[in-house]
């Protein structure tokens, strides 16, 4: 397998149900207005942009509680048309550009993935693990759990039967990992995740736990490769804008590094990126996240203005 997409889809959801605060649907407008499709276009990609996500059709309130979740029907009416709008532009051979919104939207753009790519792998680059389930969570938030969904752990929920593909444990790994619950330490555990935290980085250097991870998810270099990067892995000295900051955090090269490195393999059909917060911070560390936002989708696409 080789992905050779050269149309890029910019999926813009600009949607915070899955997290604790608003603030972060407003990442996309930011991201996209920063010149994005422009910088892509420039890269020599061709790139579909057909207006924001805003989901404001999908009320979804009322109903019984289900467990401790926090907009259950909301987040999952959301990622379900997410999941659908990844898919079908896989389907169609382009490479979709996630742009969050709070990290739930994961649990919906890993699906469509998989509904074109069920062999495909994950890359997980958090310092968060966002895999709780209902039951271990200790917030109700939804954007700390997508991946339990996609990896159908927990009691189902027969308000997320939609999600079919199931992602083998197997298939994923993490970067950057330095906050996690530890319910979140016993499910990696028990499923015996692969997970680089950021003490891994630190040992290895960044060159080193790429090439590991791709050798656990992808020893032949020949499965299909989703990225769902979370702003929040990087250094809050490098992303300020983010609603979870947590420091000793990945640098900006490192962040850039993972991404040209996938970048590389040409196994790349997926990416996601979420978590910048607009209203978080001053107007410069907001701008600057944004900027380097931009600059990961780009090294994700290709660009390599650091390799002579
Ligand atoms: N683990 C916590 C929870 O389940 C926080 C997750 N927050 C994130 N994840 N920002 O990326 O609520
Ligand atoms: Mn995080
Ligand atoms: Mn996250
Ligand atoms: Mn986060």
């Amino acid at each position: 397998f080789v992905a050779e997409p050269k149309t890029a889809a910019i999926i813009g959801c600009l949607f915070s149900g899955g997290g604790p605060r608003g603030g972060v649907e407003k990442g996309p407008v930011h991201i996209v207005e920063a010149g994005l499709e422009r910088q892509l276009t420039a890269l020599g990609w061709k790139v579909v942009f057909n207006g924001y996500h805003k989901f404001e059709d999908m009320k979804a309130e009322g109903g019984p509680p289900i467990g401790n979740l926090n907009n259950p029907r909301l987040v999952s009416r959301v990622n379900e048309s997410v999941a659908k709008t990844v898919g079908s532009h896989e389907s169609q051979g382009y490479l979709p550009i996630t742009l969050g919104g709070d990290h739930s939207l994961a649990m919906g753009s890993i699906s469509g993935t998989l509904s074109v790519h069920p062999d495909a792998c994950v890359f997980y680059i958090d310092a968060h693990a966002d895999i709780n389930t209902p039951e271990t969570s200790g917030s109700g938030n939804m954007h700390g759990m997508p991946l339990s969904f996609v990896l159908g752990l927990g009691d189902k929920i027969p308000e997320f039967a939609w999600i079919k593909s199931i992602l083998k444990a197997g298939r994923l790994v993490y970067i950057g990992l330095r906050d996690l619950d530890t319910t979140e330490k016993q499910i990696l555990h028990d499923n015996k995740i692969k997970a680089f935290s950021m003490h891994e980085v630190d040992k290895y250097g960044i060159g080193k736990v790429v090439e590991m991870a791709l050798d656990h998810v992808n020893p032949n270099r020949d499965l299909p490769i989703h990225i769902s990067f979370d702003i929040d892995a990087l250094d809050p000295s490098v992303a300020p804008a983010t609603v979870f900051p947590v420091r000793g955090g990945l640098s900006f090269r490192e962040g850039r590094y993972i991404c040209e490195a996938i970048s590389d393999t040409r196994l790349l059909v997926a990416l996601d990126v979420m978590e910048v917060n607009p209203t978080v911070g001053d107007e410069a560390g907001v701008r600057q996240t944004v900027a380097v936002a931009c600059s990961l989708v780009r090294s994700a696409l290709g660009e390599t203005l650091a390799k002579l």
